[in-house]
């Protein structure tokens, strides 16, 4: 499945807009549209109206809309093509059940039946669950057991910090390609070897009769082609001299893909971008293009107030702005795999991102053998979606498993084993919060560690956070040796709030228990990154510690600067001796 594009042979027709909404019947996709509720889409729905009224009664909903196909050549295949909904979706077409997806982030693809011709109003109804379980990825609905931890007694019952948004939060297309042929799937891996040779393997597959492949970088007057067997096809080679991919030097090549029928006939075409880059773990070092890089940045989240996960543009421009702004040369995906629309920017600034799947806290008092069936879907999805994209220098399949517990290592092994048979291109990193009693840490390439001294443990002592802070890292080197980071350490801080001394939830504190930590964890040798937690407040279930979400973001929920911000932006800018230049000097240039 490919994203929806428009060229000569491939048409991606946008149905965002405003589609009706009505709660849905116990199954199927009935439901009471009344004028009234209107779904925009890319949105969650939590925070449009006032009152939450699908979310009390915890139903689910059903979304509807109408449209028309135009009369382009009848020789046209149609299909529906959604970016993401969460968490569940059935669609059906005029009255008929078409095609279902499972988990919230990654995109799918409904053919349209033959019915649907040019000059008939076509209805698309979309029911969507927000319901999670303990089969479920991520899970819900635990029952408040406690077993839950920290997230016991939360309303919605999820197992996690993030508010479980609902919707269609990503965009919707009609895609027409031709009925005969089309491309089905392209798994790029450029490579850089041996200094600035740039090396091109391409897998893929075909839908219908087709008789070769070409693909070409004109740019570099490069070509090469395969004939089609059984649907699949196979190409590469050296490419020549390249420029590197890098940090705030994002050189990307223009790349085509043509499909070829056996009279010789191109009859479709697909284009991306790529870029060439190396990335390995040597010792207690990550190396992009052989030189030892060191992560400064933030784990995120999809988040902005009254559209919740489906910012979509706007935010995202601002997000990588700010980034920019602070000398951040990269963030992870937490929770769960991104718009691709957020990639594609990485790719264009030449910022560093740790691709993560959707498993957070699993916790395996609960676990089923589906939810390991789900999880390595979601990592076939990430990975499948994601994999073309210079800036995604390593997958994270989960965040914080309960990973201490005997189930943890044997389903773990299955996960890390399916991502690197799908990709062994990549590093993986185990992120953790059980440092060296993290039983699955001989399973990945690095390990990042989140951890919170000077605010869920040790709150107000900053001296003795950061004692402590050394001690759980030498303790995960003793029996980790590769590259360890940082992906979570922070305070939560209302904007604001000001305190002197420093004290917890203000700026002042916020401010210097990042800085301190950071510190301390650079003068360790081993360390190879730093990230904060979080870049910007964001909604969670409502809990007694979360006033109106999580605060431990260095800007506020609209995007603007705590005082942290500012500390990050003179830390950051000091003289990083892993930059290729100053990291932020090419950032919006031209390229955008
Ligand atoms: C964590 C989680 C993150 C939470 C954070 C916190 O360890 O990975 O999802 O939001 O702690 O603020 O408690």
């Amino acid at each position: 499945m490919l994203p929806p594009q428009t060229n000569a042979h491939r048409l991606a027709l946008s149905l965002d807009g405003l589609w009706d909404l009505a709660l849905a019947g116990a199954q199927g996709v009935s439901g009471d549209f009344v004028t009234d509720r209107v779904a925009p889409v890319p949105s969650a729905l939590e925070e449009l109206y006032c009152e939450a009224w699908w979310l009390d009664a915890e139903r689910d909903v059903c979304y509807r809309r109408f449209f028309e196909l135009p009369a382009i050549p009848t020789d046209r295949r149609w299909s529906l093509w959604f970016g993401g909904v969460s968490y569940r979706a059935e669609v059906w077409i005029d009255g008929v059940k078409v095609g279902e997806h499972e988990t919230g982030h990654t995109p799918f693809e409904v053919p349209l039946p033959a019915s649907c011709r040019p000059g008939r109003r076509i209805e698309v109804r979309v029911r969507v669950t927000q319901t999670l379980s303990a089969d479920t990825v991520p899970m819900g609905n635990l029952m408040n057991t406690g077993a839950n931890g920290q997230f016991a007694g939360q309303y919605p019952d999820v197992p996690f910090d993030f508010f479980p948004f609902t919707g269609i939060h990503r965009s919707v297309h009609l895609v027409a390609v031709a009925e005969q042929a089309q491309l089905a799937k392209l798994d790029f891996e450029p490579t850089l070897r041996t200094a600035n040779i740039g090396h091109i393997a391409l897998a893929g597959r075909v839908r219908g009769n087709a008789h070769a492949v070409e693909c070409r970088v004109a740019e570099l007057g490069w070509a090469c082609s395969a004939g089609v067997e059984d649907g699949a096809f196979h190409l590469g080679g050296e490419v020549g001299t390249v420029e590197a991919w890098d940090i705030g030097q994002p050189r990307l090549y223009d790349v085509e893909v043509r499909l070829i029928d056996a009279a010789g006939v191109v009859v479709d075409s697909y284009q991306r971008h790529l870029g060439f880059r190396s990335i390995e773990v040597v010792g207690t070092q990550l190396k992009l293009n052989g030189r030892a890089v060191r992560l400064t940045g933030f784990g995120k989240h999809e988040d902005f107030a009254v559209v919740g996960r489906g910012g979509g543009g706007a935010v995202t421009v601002r997000d990588f702005a700010l980034m920019a702004w602070t000398g951040a040369n990269s963030f992870r995906t937490s929770h769960y795999p991104y718009a691709e629309e957020t990639l594609d920017l990485a790719d264009r600034l030449g910022v560093l991102v740790i691709a993560e799947a959707p498993a957070v806290s699993i916790n395996f008092e609960f676990t089923t053998e589906r939810t390991l069936e789900t999880h390595l879907r979601c990592v076939e999805e990430l990975i499948a979606r994601d994999r073309h994209h210079p800036s995604v220098i390593m997958w994270s399949v989960a965040n914080e498993s309960l990973s201490t517990h005997a189930k943890a290592r044997p389903y773990f092994r299955q996960v890390t084993a399916r991502a690197r048979e799908l990709d062994g291109t990549r590093p993986l990193i185990g992120v953790t919060c059980h440092g060296a009693s993290d039983t699955t840490l001989d399973l990945y390439d690095l390990v990042g560690v989140n951890l919170y001294p000077g605010w869920y443990e040790l709150p107000g002592l900053l001296a003795q956070a950061e004692d402590r802070l050394e001690e759980i890292l030498r303790g995960l080197h003793e029996v980790f040796h590769g590259p360890i980071m940082i992906t979570e350490t922070g305070a939560d801080a209302v904007a604001g709030f000001h305190s002197l001394p420093a004290r917890q939830w203000s700026e002042e504190y916020q401010a210097e228990l990042i800085e301190r930590l950071f510190r301390r964890a650079r003068a360790l040798p081993f360390m190879m990154g730093e990230h904060v937690w979080n870049f910007a407040d964001f909604a969670t279930a409502q809990n007694f510690p979360r006033a109106l979400g999580n605060r431990k973001g260095v800007f506020t929920r609209d995007r603007q600067p705590k005082l942290a911000a500012h500390r990050l932006r003179s830390w950051w800018h000091e003289a990083d001796e892993t930059a290729p230049t100053d990291p932020t000097a090419k950032l919006f240039t031209p390229t955008l």
